[in-house]
């Protein structure tokens, strides 16, 4: 990961609730010193300037003793609160999704991450630009299209031939991405993608499960490319890939954005959802519909299980926790673990062996001669093989997981031998 210079820049936070920690989280992630907060109650923001009018004035009056660059804003703004805050406060105001791609930006090293990332900048700028163009002449701004060199409407027309040029080319390696996971079940590998809120840890597990030495990290959105490594300890074949977090109220354009990730969650066989049970039981719960709201209704309860991860710092019973879960993701298979402490390491890897478990007995036999090679070598792969005798024919007894049956029985017939499942 790459660390983001704090160059000492600083910013106010401005809040119409007093949920203000995950943003407090969100700046520092991004580098950036929150030197004082606004909180002003208020069941909805003030359609044209975020907080009210009296509330806007003071801040007005604090920015000019405590000078700061940015003024975060705890929610998303639509472009007419942007404009009119810029407008009134004369500092660069950053709503939440703002912060979120700036971090994002900061930290995107792989090609499919950039180019996720620049599409939804881009996609987040259009409503901007459209009410600059609408309101202002380009240059009284002090943030974005500060300098009013460029003519907006040619700057509109080379985003729409940019997001074009992103999305053929998201579209390329999505099918790569698709290859590849054939390939992988092919090869008789249990695909297992590793989900959850940002910082749920995520990376910790893979690390723990696959020995691996992934980017641990108490900022937020740590890990942007996904990350696929071998479990071990493990009887069976499993695949586990790590990647980006999950965030609540996302809006529509960030997800679609982020398509190419999200599919890498959503076409596995199984989605191993990491859980902080160390938040409190509110955060726990809008965390986890945060999740789901992504997962569901592409996957459903059957195909997730959860790890209720760093129970080392829970104290008291986890009972309630594991309701939550139970009450919001409707799944069953539910596994408090630590990554820190190990507890519940053993059990988890034990229940994803269980799912994956080499359950349906096949005899195989297959004509002697050099071209069945390859047949045996992929059984091998695939399944557990018990027994192997050569001789007129060759004659195998394996196990195998009842997904892979079909595919065994149809390879064997058209090798010219023959397949029974016996169990
Ligand atoms: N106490 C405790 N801390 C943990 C445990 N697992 C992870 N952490 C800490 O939680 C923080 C986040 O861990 P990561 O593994 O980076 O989380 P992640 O889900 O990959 O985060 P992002 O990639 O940023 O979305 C780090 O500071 C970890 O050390 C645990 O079981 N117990
Ligand atoms: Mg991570």
């Amino acid at each position: 990961m790459k660390r983001i210079e704090r160059e000492g820049r600083t910013a106010a936070i401005v809040s119409i609730g007093s949920n203000v920690r995950e943003i407090e989280d969100l700046a520092d992630s991004a580098g950036v010193d929150v030197i004082f907060e606004l909180v002003q109650w208020r069941y909805r923001p003030d359609s044209s300037t975020y907080v009210g009018r009296g509330k806007l004035e003071g801040l007005k009056g604090i920015l000019e003793k405590r000078k700061v660059d940015y003024v975060i804003i705890n929610g998303n703004l639509k472009p007419s609160q942007h404009y009119n805050l810029e407008k009134n406060l004369g500092v660069e105001c950053i709503d939440r999704i703002r912060l979120v791609l700036n971090i994002f930006k900061e930290r995107a090293d792989t090609t499919e991450s950039r180019l996720q990332v620049e599409r939804a900048t881009l996609k987040y700028e259009i409503p901007f630009l459209r009410e600059w163009i609408h309101n202002a002449k380009a240059g009284e701004h002090p943030g974005f299209m500060a300098r009013g060199e460029y003519a907006v409407d040619v700057y509109y027309d080379l985003i729409k031939k940019r997001m074009k040029i992103i999305d053929d080319e998201l579209l390329r390696l999505s099918k790569g991405q698709e290859v590849r996971r054939g390939q992988r079940r092919k090869r008789g590998f249990a695909l297992v993608c590793i989900a959850g809120y940002t910082n749920a840890g995520k990376s910790s597990l893979l690390n723990v499960l696959g020995n691996d030495d992934a980017i641990v990290d108490k900022s937020m959105f740590s890990t942007l490319a996904a990350r696929t490594r071998k479990m071990d300890n493990t009887k069976n074949n499993v695949l586990l890939t790590d990647t980006i977090g999950f965030l609540q109220d996302l809006p529509y354009f960030m997800i679609e954005s982020f398509k190419y990730s999200i599919d890498e969650i959503l076409s596995t066989d199984l989605v191993l959802l990491v859980v902080d049970a160390s938040d409190s039981t509110e955060e726990m719960r809008r965390k986890l519909e945060a999740s789901t709201k992504i997962l569901f209704p592409k996957i459903g309860p059957a195909d997730l299980m959860v790890a209720l991860n760093k129970i080392d710092l829970v104290e008291g019973g986890i009972a309630e926790k594991i309701e939550i879960v139970r009450d919001v993701t409707g799944c069953a298979s539910i596994v408090p673990i630590s990554t820190i402490s190990r507890e519940g390491i053993d059990q988890l890897i034990e229940k994803i062996d269980y799912r994956f478990k080499h359950d349906c007995r096949v005899e195989v036999k297959l004509p002697n001669k050099a071209e069945s090679g390859s047949i045996v070598s992929w059984l091998y792969e695939v399944a557990t093989v018990k027994k192997v005798e050569y001789g007129e024919s060759v004659l195998l007894s394996l196990d195998c997981r009842g997904r892979d049956l079909e595919t065994i029985l149809m390879r064997t017939r058209a090798a010219g031998g023959m397949a029974v499942n016996t169990l």
